[in-house]
């Protein structure tokens, strides 16, 4: 099994949160257009400890958070366990501590995890395009939809975004990880924000690192970013790449 099939098992395993959610849901795409609207360039800060690329941090999220908030349009946390050194627990005290919208990054595959990601207080959930078949994606975005939680559906290919652009989602995001090689390529994305139209709002994740990148990829239209080993290596960059 590879890293990604393992997750997946372990996906359908998950433990089911007993926890009563505690915060009203709050918008991450309303969140990102009010800061687009500001002028502001709209990121979304990841925390997590560590992930399959060979990245590891020991960083602790309250400063991360506190410092972050004040200009991000809110966070990704990541509650894979095994490869990324995130938890359902992790997600829920960063959801205390902010009122920041949050997107739980995991590989979600069953309901179960849906009800989860509602009861530990995310705001929005990612599901990829590569790891689902059509059936079950929409099943399980019209399954968010239910609890009013956000969808964000990641694609790497055209392929996939034919596969999912009927689909109710609330944002689309542009990997620019290949989930399966773990190659990163802007150019990629680059290629598929060029390609892709219609009225999405589109995030680029992934391999961000300077200012450059960022206009380079607004300039060929995404609207929001989504970054995490560079801010988590250093989020005092922030201020250079708002
Ligand atoms: C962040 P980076 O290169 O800035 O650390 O990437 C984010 O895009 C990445 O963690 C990610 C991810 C995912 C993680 C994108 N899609 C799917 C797990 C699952």
């Amino acid at each position: 099994m590879n890293w990604l099939e393992e997750v997946i098992e372990n996906s359908k395993n998950r433990i089911k949160v007993k926890n009563e959610r505690k915060k009203k849901i709050n918008s991450l795409k309303e969140s990102l257009i009010n800061l687009q609207q500001k002028g502001v360039t709209p990121i979304i800060a990841e925390y997590k400890r560590k992930s399959p690329s060979g990245f590891i941090s020991d960083k602790d999220y309250h400063n991360y958070i506190n410092f972050l908030e004040n200009y991000v349009a809110g966070f990704s946390v990541l509650t894979e366990e095994k490869y990324f050194g995130g938890s359902y627990e992790i997600l829920e005290s960063i959801s205390e501590i902010t009122n920041k919208p949050i997107l739980m990054k995991d590989f979600i595959v069953t309901k179960d995890q849906i009800d989860n990601a509602f009861r530990i207080g995310a705001d929005a959930i990612l599901l990829i395009a590569s790891i689902l078949n059509e059936d079950l994606l929409d099943q399980l975005i019209n399954y968010a939809r239910s609890y009013r939680l956000e969808t964000l559906v990641e694609i790497h290919t055209y392929e996939e975004f034919e596969k999912i652009k009927s689909f109710k989602f609330d944002l689309l995001g542009i990997n620019s990880r290949n989930l399966f090689t773990l190659n990163v390529s802007l150019d990629n994305t680059i290629k598929l924000l060029r390609n892709i139209k219609g009225d999405y709002i589109k995030i680029a994740e992934s391999g961000i690192k300077s200012k450059e990148d960022i206009l380079k990829l607004k300039d060929n239209g995404a609207n929001g970013f989504l970054i995490g080993t560079t801010l988590m290596k250093n989020p005092l960059i922030i201020r250079e790449l708002l």
